[in-house]
């Protein structure tokens, strides 16, 4: 998609401190940080949101989310962490490519 930002990352014409890359996920810093550590987990191909995703998504949703424990604990979250995934401009999605935002580390925004 020519005018996803996320996908100007992927393509490496937009910045960011990334923390993980394979052949088909990208993982780096968001840039308005919710907690001390505020990572995304992004698909390299472009998916717009969780309602695009089909049956042959299954093994990609699977492998971001199971990336998730795996860089919570890199990134010392001992703790625990929070994972959540915007859907739609009604539930707070602004970034139309798929992706898991990872935190924790101190205050974290009240979610139910
Ligand atoms: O969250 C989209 C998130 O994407 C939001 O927390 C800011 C972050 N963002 C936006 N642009 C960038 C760039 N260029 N680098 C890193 N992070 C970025 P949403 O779930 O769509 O509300």
């Amino acid at each position: 998609m020519n005018d996803c930002i996320f996908c100007k990352i992927v393509a490496g014409q937009l910045p960011s401190k990334q923390v993980f890359e394979n052949d088909e996920l990208l993982v780096f810093h968001d840039i308005h940080p919710a907690a001390p550590v505020h990572l995304l987990i992004i698909p390299k191909v472009h998916i717009a949101s969780l309602v695009e995703c089909k049956a042959q998504h299954e093994g990609l949703l699977g492998r971001m989310l199971l990336l998730a424990p795996r860089l919570a604990r890199e990134h010392g979250l001992n703790d625990g962490f929070r994972t959540s995934i915007n859907t739609g401009r009604g539930g707070g999605q602004e970034v139309f490519h798929l992706h898991i935002h990872v935190f924790g580390g101190g205050k974290m925004p009240h979610l139910i």
